[in-house]
């Protein structure tokens, strides 16, 4: 019975991922910053999917398609850039994942008799139910919002917590976002996490007394629903009415659709393309959530974060030009503390956090990101947390199951360092010059 169970989980196993035969993921190790500023070209050039962005002195790593890995290796090895195989059978790997994944879940079950949230990833329909299910638990403290609805109709749910029912206009308010790239399934767990320490196990009371929260767990359901089912690397949105061959190619970066220097750099028009900006800024529904709430809190934002992965990073704008802003100085104070708090408590085998404005840390610059809107319109300290993950040592092609609740363990006590820093920092708006 056990055997027949095993057979038949390989064999669903195995029919999938079939569009990663031949792909292989690479580990490239910029010694420069000339290399990294060829890694946006090159990642352009060869249509590579960076998984995890190398930095100087830490090597990131890239997904190539089989028809591009002659070219891809030629080109770095032309330009001295070191490299060296990550994964040379990604569907292989894709398919070990599934089963370890599986594993982990009807272990759990049949040892307890049920599934822990933190022990595996969350798929979309266990996030919802549990920002309805918590909410309905704590009437008091948490409201469920129905933000809006994705392309293909699903909801976008957050959660507004506030021991004052969100009516005191001098209590900053502290945004959290996460999911907005499919793929980046470490992310919505360190959201219901942080909803979590907010509401059923509180340790920090003065995170409710001095703060209002906004706390969205998955911006982008589609996407990370059609991740889970179809297609594991997907990033984008999946909206099919962007351009001409969006049928064909679905789709929207959520992260290159805000209106901020909106599709200069860093971008693609093409639809196919992961980084393809939209036909407009702001065209997706997903991302115009995220504006509207940006906007209606914006007098009192202290603090933003939008939760991605990989790269144990706290980057902070601007991202299209590597140009500091006037408030880059709390940014950078704020993003260590956030940072330091993280590697007192992380494992001896994580990577430790580098806190930078993004376009000088990763290499490259990007337009359109949420980060850099974020703090264009004002809100005084926004940061992309590239959460850790896919270092050697974290095994499994991704982050493995068993790190998830190590990861959203030492991110919350990021976050709570952010927030009374970013409290402590806070001016109000109308006192800001
Ligand atoms: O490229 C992105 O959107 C982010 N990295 S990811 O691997 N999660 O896709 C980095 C965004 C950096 N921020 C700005 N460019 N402002
Ligand atoms: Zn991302």
């Amino acid at each position: 019975m056990k055997l027949l169970a095993v057979l038949l989980l390989c064999g669903a196993v195995y029919a999938k991922h079939e569009q990663y035969i031949g792909w292989k993921s690479y580990y490239v190790g910029p010694k420069s910053q000339e290399h990294l500023q060829s890694i946006g070209p090159l990642a352009q050039e060869f249509e590579l999917d960076i998984l995890s962005h190398p930095i100087l002195g830490r090597e990131g790593v890239v997904l190539v398609k089989p028809e591009h890995q002659d070219g891809f290796t030629k080109a770095l090895e032309e330009q001295g850039i070191a490299y060296r195989i990550h994964t040379a059978d990604v569907k292989n790997a894709l398919d070990l994942d599934d089963i370890a994944i599986e594993t982990r879940r009807r272990e759990n079950l049949a040892r307890s008799g049920r599934e822990f949230p933190y022990d595996n990833y969350q798929e979309i329909e266990v996030i919802d139910d549990y920002l309805i299910d918590v909410a309905s638990r704590y009437p008091d403290r948490a409201t469920l919002v129905l933000g809006g609805n994705s392309f293909e109709g699903r909801p976008i749910y957050y959660l507004k917590i506030s021991t004052t029912n969100f009516e005191n206009n001098s209590k900053p308010v502290i945004f959290i976002d996460g999911g907005i790239h499919a793929r980046e399934w470490i992310s919505p767990p360190t959201v219901t996490w942080a909803i979590h320490k907010l509401l059923e196990n509180v340790t920090e009371p003065d995170l409710l007394d001095r703060f209002d929260w906004i706390l969205l767990p998955v911006v982008n359901p589609d996407g990370y629903k059609f991740s889970f089912t179809t297609t594991r690397f997907w990033r984008k949105t999946r909206s099919t009415d962007q351009s001409s061959i969006s049928e064909t190619c679905p789709g929207v970066d959520g992260n290159r659709n805000f209106d901020f220097f909106w599709n200069t750099v860093g971008t693609s028009n093409n639809a196919c393309a992961d980084t393809f900006a939209g036909s407009q800024a702001f065209s997706e529904a997903e991302t115009r959530v995220v504006q509207s709430l940006l906007h209606e809190h914006l007098h009192r934002i202290a603090l933003y974060l939008t939760i991605h992965s990989y790269g144990s990073m706290f980057l902070y704008p601007w991202g299209h030009d590597g140009s500091l802003s006037n408030n880059a100085f709390a940014l950078q104070i704020v993003g260590v503390a956030m940072a330091d708090e993280i590697f007192a408590l992380s494992l001896p085998h994580f990577p430790r956090y580098t806190v930078g404005n993004s376009v000088l840390v990763i290499g490259y610059p990007t337009s359109g990101a949420s980060e850099d809107y974020a703090h264009f319109i004002g809100v005084p300290l926004s940061y992309t947390v590239e959460l850790p993950g896919l270092d050697s040592g974290l095994n499994g092609f991704h982050l493995n199951p068993r790190y998830i609740q190590q990861v959203c363990y030492e991110t919350w006590e990021g976050i709570v360092a952010g927030a009374r820093g970013a409290g402590d920092l806070f001016v109000p708006y109308a006192e800001r010059n």
